[in-house]
């Protein structure tokens, strides 16, 4: 029996006006009702809204250290929870355990990476073209931000954009997805429990169309800091933007790994799998092409299909399980249009091609790991997201072939190329149009103290993680203070 779950909103912990919830199963195995939860609307965001913009007065005032420190106490309490918080983000979400792990290890560093940055919430002093003028900046909180995130990185990503946002003196809207609400929940609890104070942090359960909408229209809520897919990102960024309202998109990919003849094959073959079917290959950053010089090409993707085909699929609590499931019954379904549209685009397909069942895979929503070879671009399962265990293999002649095919995407988040020739790597640092880049390593694996964004399509020009995402949180105050006692013209007087 799973547990009933509410919103936290004006410091209560309520159920929907409407009374109606909808359910959190697990998608390794449907026996298994992780929880249920309010399907909350328009009404709910407005009060969340009210608290929060209650709240704002209190909070900004709060000396920045005095908030890191809170910050803190959530990552210690984080860290005494982190095997029940990865527990209950495998069994509502179904990546293997290691990696959820993973996943909360990330948001605690995320805390206390808070904890460092709160009291270096620095301005600059600069000087005057005028004497006896002092000049500095100072950062100020925006106001309400609105956070809504995705389930795939279920703690870690909330953590990317709350911890900054009420560190730099904001107060929250959380709306996390539907299919991770228990693990979003639990993280509010945490917030609570370290201090931050009740109007200060409010999470809303709900749809995108009825709760996330309503966070976007809200003119109350200055900043919208989204995690999701390319098509809601555009139209979050067209309805905030006619409000002039400060937007960070993080949207999609289709990262690719280039393995040069002279790479370690072995090396990045362990890189492309895991690449490629962790989080069964339902991470943004997931390396979702394969560009192959034509020399190693053959050698390289016979080992990958056998290696491939061994992988053992299963419920992620199980600690053999080396991929987990994928979200839901629609998500599985689109996975596989996509590999028959792939089959009549003329692509050779490897390995996979269906869904996994049998025996306790017929629990849960399972599909195979696969590959295409003979893939080009233009076919669309190049160039679109599937956000699943679909790898596309592309074979190139030279370096500039391989950079030109990876770049051949709208999209522009993360690329990996293998080789070991230090020109070559430096060629492809300078000319891959990503906003990360990984050198002898997997697309996957982002640290949460760098930037961590996208060019292209990917995104709107911000960056989650280190500092860039106080940047984003924060508004820059220029202050002039003149003690000269006269007025004094700037560009006039002393020109
Ligand atoms: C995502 O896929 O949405 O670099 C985030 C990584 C992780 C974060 C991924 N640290 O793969």
């Amino acid at each position: 029996m799973g547990q009933d779950y509410q919103n936290y909103i004006a410091g209560e912990w309520c159920d929907a006006d409407s009374g109606e919830r909808f359910d959190n199963i697990n998608p390794a195995d449907h026996d298994d009702l992780v929880g249920t939860f309010p399907s909350s609307g328009a009404a709910e965001v407005d009060r969340a809204v009210e608290a929060a913009r209650g709240a704002f007065d209190h909070w900004r005032l709060v000396p920045a250290p005095e908030r890191g420190e809170i910050m803190k106490r959530a990552g210690d309490i984080m860290t005494a929870h982190k095997e029940e918080l990865a527990q209950l983000e495998t069994r509502e979400m179904g990546k293997v355990l290691d990696e959820t792990r993973g996943d909360v290890q990330e948001g605690i560093d995320t805390a206390y990476f808070a904890f460092g940055e709160a009291p270096r919430m620095a301005g600059k002093t600069i000087p005057s073209e005028m004497p006896n003028k002092f000049n500095m900046t100072t950062l100020m909180p925006i106001g309400v931000v609105g956070v809504i995130t995705p389930w795939n990185f279920p703690l870690a990503i909330p953590t990317w954009k709350i911890f900054p946002a009420l560190t730099s003196g904001n107060t929250v809207v959380f709306k996390p997805a539907s299919d991770t609400p228990a693990t979003a929940t639990r993280f509010v609890e945490i917030l609570l429990e370290a201090g931050v104070p009740p109007h200060a942090i409010n999470l809303v359960h709900g749809g995108g169309s009825s709760v996330g909408r309503a966070i976007v229209a809200h003119p109350d809520i200055q900043a919208i800091s989204f995690t999701g897919s390319s098509d809601v990102g555009r139209e979050i960024n067209r309805q905030a933007g006619g409000q002039l309202k400060r937007v960070s998109l993080e949207l999609g990919g289709k990262n690719a790994q280039i393995v040069m003849d002279d790479a370690d094959l072995d090396l990045a073959l362990e890189g492309v799998l895991w690449g490629a079917f962790g989080t069964t290959g339902q991470r943004c950053t997931a390396t979702s092409r394969l560009i192959l010089h034509e020399k190693i090409h053959a050698e390289f993707l016979a080992e990958l299909n056998k290696q491939t085909a061994a992988l053992k699929l299963g419920n992620g609590l199980d600690e053999a399980t080396q991929v987990g499931p994928v979200i839901n019954a629609p998500a599985r379904d689109g996975i596989h249009r996509y590999v028959e549209i792939g089959q009549g685009e003329g692509a050779h397909l490897e390995v996979g091609g269906g869904p996994a069942t049998g025996g306790s895979l017929d629990k849960g929503h399972f599909y195979q790991p696969t590959i295409f070879s003979g893939v080009k671009p233009g076919m669309r399962i190049h160039d679109e997201e599937i956000f699943g265990p679909v790898l596309a293999v592309i074979k190139v002649a030279t370096l500039d072939e391989a950079i030109d095919t990876l770049n051949a995407t709208e999209y522009g988040l993360s690329a990996a190329i293998y080789t070991r020739d230090i020109n070559a790597a430096f060629r492809a640092i300078r000319d891959i149009q990503t906003g990360i880049t990984y050198v002898n390593g997997p697309t996957i694996g982002a640290e949460c103290h760098l930037p961590f964004g996208g060019c292209k399509s990917t995104g709107n020009g911000h960056r989650e993680g280190g500092d860039g995402a106080y940047e984003f949180f924060t508004e820059l105050k220029t202050v002039y203070i003149d003690y000269s006692g006269t007025l004094q013209r700037a560009q006039i007087d002393n020109r």
